[in-house]
């Protein structure tokens, strides 16, 4: 057994980049060609592998340190007495697949019509795969912009354009297998200075040094890398090495979802474990899940969950099937995500309304002629306005990060229909009196029973009541109609004995049900907004305050 010191291959003019990944400990038995470590410039990653089967005896770098070609990656304890010298190995994997210095497109005069723009001598790159596209036709491109990456087993390599100019057509997409020459994207040339419409596909490498629009190969870029400018790369790609790249694709994790633990927030092989564990456990759902949520929940596979249970009704008795109307499938899927997205917790309370029911049915008789009917609901509506305005979060909504907080109060309603629930809204309640919301409430209920209600009638609310104080029940547990944050579900009133310090008194009490978005508001607040309006509808001139 020899020791055998594992050096960076010829890895072209890729000079002092740095070790983003130990892929090999201490003890570890390695395989010749197998990868040892990833190192990453600003455009290219790419694993250097050893050039010799055997133990691992001393890693003679660390994470973050710069390397070159020669530099020693560890001691190997080799397998068979002859092993060969690292040092003077051929260029192993990474390195066969990093050819020669990548090409110079000699610079080139103004180009004026179409410009085809090739992929250039990326060395032994053979039918790489498009992993990711930066542009799109119509984009305005710089001279060395990437375009593409590209990736093999090993490396990833960011092709540039080899050209200045407006992208008129893309020939490429993700997938799509590429070789020398392959025509890439046609560019109406601009007047700046640009590469030759054919770039070096056919062309001999020229001396690398000199060539400030050769290709950016990541694997190997040679003297393109140092010349190339970081350009066109969108934000938040995910930084993974080619590796964690087909590692994620084969467990059809997407990269982007993923957070990286890495140096500067690089994505690892155990971050994508990390994820894919999350998801088996049902503690994460990926976008692409949550977009295809069908109506009735699909099977609960996205959440981990069981199978929904397929009975054969019929085994126990006769049924009849009737599938769902439209208006149930559409509310469906919306509650069901609401259910499940939104870490919602439900207060209930009641409030005093002897006085001001007595109030509405003094004010009805009196109005008797005018035809319309002062409802509970009206005064519930103008209620919640109040108690919005003083807690402005119950009236926000959440994007990414931020709160947006509305100027304005618009009320949904909560309707019954023979085809389902719908939610039309009161806009502008914060203006409008009592006999104008229960006119136009009634208006709106009419229009939602006879099926009339367009998408004006049922959009921008900023909060929303549930009323089943017609129909009975004491408290239920409304579900959250985002992007609302916030929702009020009432009950039928019962008159109650209660205690006032002296005696028990009849009081008409109205039970609540406030349900709250926890990432948004907190136990307090909606117990203060719960309070505050009982206040208001124990003693309607608070609204007046
Ligand atoms: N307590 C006791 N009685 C109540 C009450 C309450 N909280 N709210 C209303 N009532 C009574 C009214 O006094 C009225 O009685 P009279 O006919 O004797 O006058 C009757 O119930 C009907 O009330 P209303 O005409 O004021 O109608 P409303 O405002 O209660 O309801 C509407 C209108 C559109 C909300 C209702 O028709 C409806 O569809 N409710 C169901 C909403 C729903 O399904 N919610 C659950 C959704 S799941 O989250």
């Amino acid at each position: 057994m020899a020791l055998v010191e594992v050096k960076v291959p010829d890895i072209g003019d890729f000079d002092e980049v740095a070790v983003i990944e130990l892929l090999v400990k201490p003890g570890d038995s390695v395989k010749a060609e197998q990868s040892l470590i990833t190192v990453e410039s600003d455009k290219a990653s790419m694993e250097i592998p050893s050039s010799t089967a055997g133990v691992v005896k001393e890693l003679k770098l660390k994470l973050g340190d710069k390397v070159k070609q020669g530099s020693v990656v560890l001691v190997l304890e080799a397998e068979g007495a002859a092993a060969p010298a690292a040092a003077a190995a051929p260029a192993p994997a990474a390195a066969a697949a990093a050819p020669a210095p990548a090409p110079a497109p000699v610079a080139a005069a103004a180009a004026t019509g179409p410009v085809e723009v090739r992929v250039p001598d990326i060395g032994d790159f053979k039918d790489v795969a498009v992993i990711e596209v930066f542009v799109k036709p119509g984009d305005a491109i710089k001279l060395e912009q990437s375009l593409i990456t590209v990736e093999s087993d090993k490396a990833s390599m960011e092709i540039p354009s080899s050209a200045a100019g407006v992208l008129k057509e893309l020939k490429v997409k993700i997938g799509d297998k590429i070789n020398i020459g392959d025509l890439l994207a046609v560019l109406e040339g601009s007047a700046a200075p640009a590469a030759p419409a054919v770039a070096a596909a056919a062309a001999p490498a020229p001396a690398a040094a000199s060539v400030p629009a050769s290709p950016a190969p990541v694997a190997a870029p040679a003297a393109a890398l140092p010349a190339h400018q970081p350009t066109g790369a969108p934000v938040g790609l995910p930084h993974a090495s080619p590796s964690v790249r087909k590692f994620a694709r084969e467990l059809g994790v997407p990269l982007e979802e993923v957070k990286g633990s890495g140096l500067k927030g690089r994505i690892t092989q155990d971050d994508v474990q990390g994820f894919t564990r999350a998801v088996m456990a049902g503690a994460q759902q990926t976008k692409a899940q949550a977009a295809k949520a069908p109506a009735g929940g699909g099977d609960g596979a996205g959440l981990g969950l069981i199978p929904w249970p397929k009975v054969d009704f019929a085994k126990f008795g006769p049924i009849e099937r009737k599938e769902l109307g439209r208006i149930k499938k559409i509310s469906g899927a919306n509650l069901l995500r609401n259910a499940v997205m939104i870490p919602a917790v439900t207060n209930h309370d009641d409030a005093d309304i002897t006085e001001l029911e007595a109030f509405r049915v003094s004010t009805n008789k009196e109005n008797e002629k005018s035809g319309v009917k002062v409802t509970m609901l009206a005064f519930l509506i103008k209620a919640c306005v109040a108690a919005l305005k003083k807690f402005p979060e119950f009236n926000s909504s959440l994007d990414g990060d931020a709160l947006v907080y509305k100027q304005y109060w618009h009320i949904g309603f909560a309707a019954d229909t023979p085809n389902g629930l719908v939610v039309p809204v009161i806009k502008d309640a914060d203006k409008k009196g009592i006999l104008a919301i229960s006119q136009e409430m009634s208006e709106l209920a009419k229009k939602a029973r006879d099926g009339k209600l367009g998408p004006a009638d049922m959009s921008g609310a900023t909060f929303t009541i549930s009323s089943l104080g017609g129909i009975g029940g004491r408290y239920f547990t409304p579900i959250i109609n985002a992007p609302e944050v916030a929702i009020l579900g009432v009950c039928k009133s019962t008159m109650e004995p209660v205690w006032d310090g002296k005696q028990f008194q009849p009081r008409l009490m109205l039970p609540l049900s406030l349900t709250w978005d926890h990432r948004v508001i907190d136990g307090a607040a909606a117990a203060r907004f719960n309070a505050y309006l009982g206040q208001i509808l124990g003693d309607f001139r608070r609204v007046l305050l």
